[in-house]
């Protein structure tokens, strides 16, 4: 292969650049989502999925994990979500003729869009050792494949099993439980690259690692919201409306971002008139263009203010509270008090009249919500950040009460609910204590493997079996041909999944692909429906239950494919009734009513249309479970980024057309990038001193002690983002971060910050 030659088809020949948008949805929103649904899944199929969406008694929508309101909207979904329901609900078919056709080498040279537009997985497929292709396997042939592997593992720790966030909590539940009783807490997940850093924070700081917010002190109580490191409009549609209500009764809202997303600015609403044919709802008051990883200055920068004004005027911090509740303020404030402003200038780009005007609308909000994301979380500093916000809401008493408090905002529908389900390599002792006296056995107590590890682990050949209930491993993670190398030798895959996608064209030496019920899809087992259950990012636990037909007779449920597996792996004798858990998910949830705090009485709570909340000690009680019973002040030390003389630091983001790795389409309507991704959005003063035209091809480059990692045939657009940063689209940019560039304590992937240059060449390399 030249050197910038494509490894695969990258669809982009038709690829063109307009101005950005300035406002989110509105009816060009609905009306691409309807599209959609339209074209792949036809009139009929697609108006009876959406008329159930996000309703009681309808199912979940798997697409993000933003909460439902107690009273839905007649459609209570959004352009974005509409999309996903499309991609589940297609009516077209990868089969047994589909794989005899195409080899694993000829599919592994296409795009990951065209890899999902082939349609839904129909049967079991099964790769023998090394062979060119997937041919049909029973069910049973397959469950005997992954028995046999795993008994001749000398240890359960060459297992690893991964999840990702659009499992059920019951199937989440029974998965872990499987993998404990093999004997190994070898449960990554897309946590790991995701909200991970939240959690230590949070859990660290405030004694719980999950948002403390519900959705009525967002859209009836906050008087100042603050969205920094998050792009709601496109990969949250419905928070805008939920932003929309807070700001017609009056609450501010303030953006940090080094881009100005179109949702952070005017919003309209698609259910509302207004929305549809009128101007639509300004939402940001303020918009600071942060430089990537300039937030833990910023914060620190504010909190120093906060203390100061304190000092002039004694009612700026909430002196009763922090008393009370917490530890750790002098420490903390001792850091603030050294803070250099040339520093935070630096790291910040922003002026010292930026951010006074920000401590201003924090002294006139009695009460302060901050919302985030991955723009936070994915930085060598994403856990001390986060730890400084908590610092920033404690020193006014922003949390326990209403409209105040912490909201990290998840990512998939359900990756808050795997985690109360026990998917984490290192679940706390209490969790395994009582899931040992339920099901009468010892889990292992050492931990296991995240991400990062697991591959770690398959590079040194310690993975013998990779399994995978759902995601796309191989492109959502870092190093992304070291990690495709990595995965190639693993001895056996299997995934468990919906679609077609990378993980599938990158097998292990033998491999499985186990087709599986998507959340839209009836769910019938011993002659009754099911439904499921999942956790949005307020907590709020529900019922879902899926009404289409399935896209093939062959497919089973992840929660019968789960105990049909433990099953023949654990063999007869043991004493767990799989059998009975396939049969009826409500003997799942009794068991889980006595092993997870909070959903006690589960079975009737959940009927309750809506659901329930979970317990939250420091939102309900500012109780805060910490090594010290107190909310804790943490003193975090100022590292900036230096990035050298020609080099921009690199994030990479999400368009408006894709889900992860889940390529919807192939435009980002909002930043104006139509019919192709291979795109960085640079500063035009940048590119003025870089001496690079807007629109000229160019190679991203990364620069590591290891050598140099490179992302080819990428065009440059001169885009409004912070000076000396850049921004591109993942998973095309995943080639460019080494395994081992993650974030302090949280093992994150630091994906959105990579100190690359810009390699210009000759003329695009795009695909013929
Ligand atoms: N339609 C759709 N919905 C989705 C998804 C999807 O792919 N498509 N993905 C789902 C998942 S799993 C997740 S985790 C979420 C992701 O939701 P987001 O976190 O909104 O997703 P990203 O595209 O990664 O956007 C990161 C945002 O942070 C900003 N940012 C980057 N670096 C920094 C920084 O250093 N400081 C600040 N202040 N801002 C920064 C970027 O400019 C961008 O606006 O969305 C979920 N919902
Ligand atoms: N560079 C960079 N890398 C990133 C990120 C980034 O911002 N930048 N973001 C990270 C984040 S936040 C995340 S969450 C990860 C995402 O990592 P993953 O969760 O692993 O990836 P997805 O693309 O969401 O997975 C899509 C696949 O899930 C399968 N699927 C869909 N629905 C179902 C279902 O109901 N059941 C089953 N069994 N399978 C189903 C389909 O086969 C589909 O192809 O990527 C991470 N990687
Ligand atoms: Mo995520």
């Amino acid at each position: 292969m030249t050197k910038g030659a494509p490894d695969h088809d990258y669809d982009d020949s038709g690829l063109h650049v307009r101005p950005p948008k300035g406002s989110a949805a509105g009816l060009p929103g609905v009306v691409h989502g309807l599209k959609d649904v339209v074209d792949q899944a036809g009139v009929r199929r697609g108006v009876r999925t959406l008329r159930v969406l996000n309703k009681p008694g309808g199912f979940d929508c798997p697409g993000c994990a933003w909460p439902e309101p107690e009273t839905p909207h007649l459609a209570e979904f959004c352009e974005n979500g509409a999309k996903a329901v499309a991609e589940e609900a297609t009516l077209r078919r990868v089969d047994a003729g589909f794989f005899a056709a195409h080899s694993i080498g000829q599919l592994a040279t296409k795009s990951d869009y065209w890899l999902g537009q082939q349609g839904r997985l129909t049967a079991p497929m099964f790769r023998d050792t090394d062979a060119d292709h997937y041919r049909p396997i029973s069910w049973d042939g397959a469950f005997d494949v992954i028995a046999e592997e795993l008994a001749g593992m000398d240890s359960p720790d060459r297992a690893a099993f991964y999840t990702s966030g659009r499992t059920s909590n019951e199937a989440a539940f029974l998965y872990q439980l499987f993998a404990r009783k093999l004997g190994t807490n070898n449960l990554p997940d897309c946590s790991n690259m995701c909200h991970e850093s939240s959690g230590a924070a949070l859990n660290e700081t405030i004694g719980i690692g999950k948002g403390s917010v519900t959705l009525a002190d967002i859209t009836d109580h906050a008087e100042l919201i603050v969205v920094v490191g998050q792009n709601p409009g496109t990969n949250h549609p419905r928070m805008l409306t939920a932003l929309e209500t807070a700001k017609r009764r009056g609450a501010r809202i303030v953006a940090i971002n080094p881009l100005p997303e179109a949702g952070l600015r005017t919003f309209k609403n698609p259910q509302t008139v207004r929305g549809v044919v009128g101007a639509g709802t300004p939402l940001a008051d303020l918009f600071l263009p942060i430089r990537v990883g300039g937030d833990l200055a910023f914060f620190q920068a504010v909190n120093r203010a906060l203390m100061e004004a304190d000092e002039r005027t004694g009612d700026v911090v909430d002196h009763a509270f922090i008393d009370q509740f917490t530890s750790g303020l002098s420490e903390a404030a001792e850091v603030w008090r050294k803070l250099d402003p040339a520093e935070v200038a630096a790291a910040t780009g922003l002026t010292s009249r930026q951010i006074d005007s920000f401590v201003d609308e924090v002294i006139s909000a009695r009460s302060v919500v901050v919302c985030w994301a991955m723009g936070l979380t994915q930085h060598k500093k994403s856990v001390p950040t986060i730890r400084e916000i908590v610092n920033f809401l404690l020193l006014r008493g922003n949390i326990g009460r209403p409209g105040a408090g912490a909201c990290p905002v998840r990512g998939h529908s359900n990756v808050q609910g795997d985690r109360t389900m026990g998917i984490w390599e290192k679940m706390p002792e209490a969790f395994l204590d009582r899931l040992a006296a339920e099901f009468g056995f010892q889990p292992p107590r050492r931990h296991g493997y995240d991400t990062v590890d697991t591959i770690r682990a398959m590079v040194d050949g310690r993975i013998r079996v990779f399994m995978a209930l759902g995601g796309n491993f191989a492109a959502a993670t870092p190093d992304s041909e070291r990690t495709a190398d990595a995965l190639r030798s693993v001895p056996l895959t299997v995934h468990v999944s919906t679609k077609l996608n990378r993980s599938h064209v990158v097998p292990g030496r033998r491999s499985l692909i186990l087709p599986c019920l998507g959340r839209t899809e009836r769910d019938m087992q011993a002659g009754r429906a099911q439904f499921v259950t999942v956790e949005d990012s307020m907590s709020m636990v529900h019922a879902s239950s899926g009404n289409l037909r399935p896209a093939s007779a062959e497919l089973r449920s992840e929660v019968a494919i789960i105990a049909r597996l433990a099953r023949r792996v654990l063999g007869g004798d043991d004493a767990t009734p799989w059998e009975e858990f396939a049969a009826d998910y409500s003997r799942i949830r009794e068991r889980i009513s006595r092993v997870v705090p909070g959903f006690e009485d589960f079975e009737r709570r959940i009927a309750h249309p809506g659901g329930f909340v979970l317990p939250h000690p420091p939102r309900d009680e500012r109780r805060f479970p910490t090594s010290d019973g107190h909310a804790r002040f943490t003193a975090n030390e100022l590292d900036v980024i230096s990035v050298p003389d020609g080099r921009l630091l690199l994030q990479t983001i999400r368009s408006h057309d894709q889900f992860n790795t889940t390529i919807y389409g192939l435009d980002d309507r909002y930043r104006g990038v139509y019919a192709g991704r291979r795109v960085v959005f640079v500063n035009a003063d940048d590119l003025a001193t870089l001496g690079i035209a807007d629109g000229a091809p160019v190679d991203l480059v990364s620069e590591w002690p290891d050598g140099e990692r490179r992302a080819p045939a990428f065009r440059v657009v001169a885009y409004p983002t912070a000076r000396g940063c850049a921004a591109a689209y993942y998973p095309e940019t995943n080639a460019l971060v080494p395994l081992d560039h993650t974030a302090e304590i949280s093992n994150t992937p630091a994906s959105k910050s990579l100190i690359v240059r810009l390699e210009q060449t000759a003329a695009t390399t795009a695909s013929p």
